[in-house]
Parts: C-alpha cells; structure tokens; sequence
C-alpha cells in the first residue's frame, strides 16, 4: 500500500496540494486494503489516516494499521480530521469530484470552511489504470471463478428450464467457488431475447433452437472479472451462426491487435470494420471493452472515444456483439492484461461454437 501512497503523493505535488480525501470505496480500497464502506482516509505530504467508525475499528487497525494512523471517528468525520490535522498547515485539499455527491461536497465545504478545496477530476482513479502484478494474480482468480462457472452451465443447460435457472445456477456456483458475489447482475438472453445486448435473466423458458447469451462475472478479493459466451441448444438457424461467425472473427482479430501503444479507438474500429462489412452496421451499438479492475467498468475504454493509449498492465475486456433487433443477438467477451505484443488472455473458456 506505500507504494501507492506515494503513488498518489506524486500527484499531490504535481497539483500542488497539501492534502487529498479519499471517500470512495473503490479508491479507498485500492490505497488501503481496506474493502468496507464508512472509511475516509486524507493522504498529506507526511500524513496518511484512516477513519472509520466503531464497526470496522479492529479489522481497520489489522489491514491498515503499518500504513495508517488508524482512527475512530464518532459522528462527523471531517470535523474529526480537521481537529487532527489542524497544525499541519493545510490549506488546499484535493476531493474527488467526480465520485462525491452535490450533498456530501456540500457537507465537506460546510465541515471544512477555511480549507481550498480542489477538483482532483480522473487524477486518483487514473492511478489504478496500470495492475500490479499483485493485482492481476488476484483478476486471473476472478477470471478463472467465471471460467469454472461457465463449464459447469455447460452441463446444466438444457430445453425447458428458465433464465433465471441458468443466473441462479451460475451465480451460486461461482460463489460456493471463492467469489464474495458477482460483478454485476448476471445477464442470460435467450432466443429473441438475445437481441437485447443487455438483457437480465428472465423466467422465459430455453427452447430448442435458442442462442443463450451469458454475461457474468465473479468478485474475488474485491477484484471483478467480466465473461460472456453465447451458446446454442437444437439445430440454430443458419442466419445466426453465420452471426456468430462474424463476432467470433471481430473478437479474436480484434483481441490480437490489443497492446501497447494503441488507443481505445483503434482496437474499437478493427472489431467495428469487420462487423459493419459483414453486413451488420448499426447492430453493434456499445464500446468494443472496458477496463476491470476493483470496478467491472474503468478506463480505459475500447470504444469510439477511447483516448486513452494502452499501457503494459492494464487489464480490458474484447466483447464485440451483434444485435439483430426481433431476431437474436451473439456477443463474445474475454479478459486480456495489455502487453508488448499479443495481450495476455486470462479468459480461458472455448470461442469456438458450442451447440448443446
Ligand atoms: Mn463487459
């Protein structure tokens, strides 16, 4: 943690600032371990301190305790933080405006009148954009929870059972597998349903024929992972393999091209090219991937306005998809750690098509 500290120390000179509050819980657990709410921690150039309440008072003491001044704070926080930094002579204080509420940055000016308080705008989440490889081991188990998860669905798919079944089912799984909960609410769309690149699992019934998409993921150690495979059950219509054989192209070309030096933009436009010649323009209307890390979606972006160039370490997804509207969709996502040449894919599960 006292590398990213002074991480973020660095950045406190660069905006010449005495200090920076940390409040949200993504960056409050990326700079001190600690993974529960109700923690604030206020970094100067010789300080660092952890508040937090009668709750996590021990557990705070025991992850954060060689890094923090641990402290118990009882009602108002700030107000607490003020009486223990009042003769460091702070004066401009950095927040992260991007994440606070209009309510709490009112509450903060009104807590700390006589402080400068200056937007830090992307400045503090720009500093998880990069893993450690500490970091990535831990994604690559998040990874492998939902790799696991994906070839015991295979087994539990079939004609007559709902939506529902196969999100319960692959939820439940990853969590008896070492997953705290899942990364976001699990999406299985079926048949039609498939058209809806964001459809939450629902009672409708698998029937033969059908194309299942499953977007899910598992948090594990306060990292997320992010996976979608579509499936078919039956004899598919020829239309929608031919779709898939468009998306499966568009991701592993476009999966190939990530490294370092590009933009978002760049690797976007590779999966976008092959999908619009195919015939299918306009039926591909998200970003090609997105960083994961501590959240399921963080920069950079793969998309049309992916500025960000890759670095080595980043972690992105590749998750090309196509949408035909009342008809079907297919979409193919992996996880891949931004290197020099071909990306590390932590994703494991088959692309290849899967008819049960
Ligand atoms: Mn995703």
């Amino acid at each position: 943690m006292n590398k990213r500290i002074n991480k973020l120390r660095k950045v406190l000179i660069d905006k010449d600032l005495d200090g920076v509050l940390i409040t949200s819980r993504p960056n409050t657990l990326y700079l001190s371990g600690f993974p529960g709410s109700a923690s604030t921690i206020f970094i100067s150039h010789k300080r660092a301190i952890f508040l937090t309440d009668f709750r996590y008072i021990e557990f705070s003491k025991e992850r954060c305790g060689n890094d923090y001044e641990v402290m118990l704070y009882e009602k108002k926080p700030l107000i607490f933080l003020m009486e223990q930094i009042k003769n460091d002579g702070i004066k401009k204080i950095g927040f992260e405006d991007e994440i606070v509420s209009y309510s709490s940055y009112m509450t903060i000016s009104e807590q700390l009148p006589k402080i400068e308080l200056i937007r830090m705008k992307d400045s503090i989440t720009k500093l998880r954009l990069v893993k450690e490889d500490s970091e990535i081991v831990i994604i690559q188990k998040a990874v492998d929870i939902a790799d696991q998860a994906f070839t015991h669905i295979l087994k539990y798919i079939k004609v007559g059972i709902s939506e529902i079944d196969i999100a319960a089912e692959i939820e439940h799984f990853m969590r008896k597998n070492g997953a705290e909960k899942q990364s976001f609410d699990s999406i299985v769309a079926s048949g039609k349903r498939s058209s809806l690149p964001h459809g939450h699992a629902s009672e409708k019934i698998i029937e033969s024929g059908d194309g299942i998409t499953m977007d899910f993921g598992a948090i594990y150690n306060g990292y997320c992972s992010d996976m979608t495979r579509t499936v078919f059950v039956g004899k598919p219509e020829q239309k929608i393999l031919d779709i898939y054989a468009t998306v499966f192209e568009a991701q592993t070309i476009a999966e190939a091209a990530v490294h370092r030096g590009k933009t978002g933009v760049e690797i976007d436009k590779i999966a976008r090219d092959i999908i619009y010649e195919a015939g299918y323009e306009g039926m591909f209307g998200h970003g090609l991937g997105h960083g994961v890390g501590i959240e399921v979606h963080e920069e950079p972006r793969l998309s049309t306005s992916g500025n960000i160039v890759l670095e080595n370490g980043m972690v992105v997804t590749i998750e090309p998809g196509i949408y035909v509207p009342n008809y079907g969709g297919v979409r193919i996502e992996d996880m891949a750690v931004v290197n020099d040449d071909l990306p590390k894919v932590l994703t494991s599960s088959s692309k290849e098509l899967i008819i049960l």
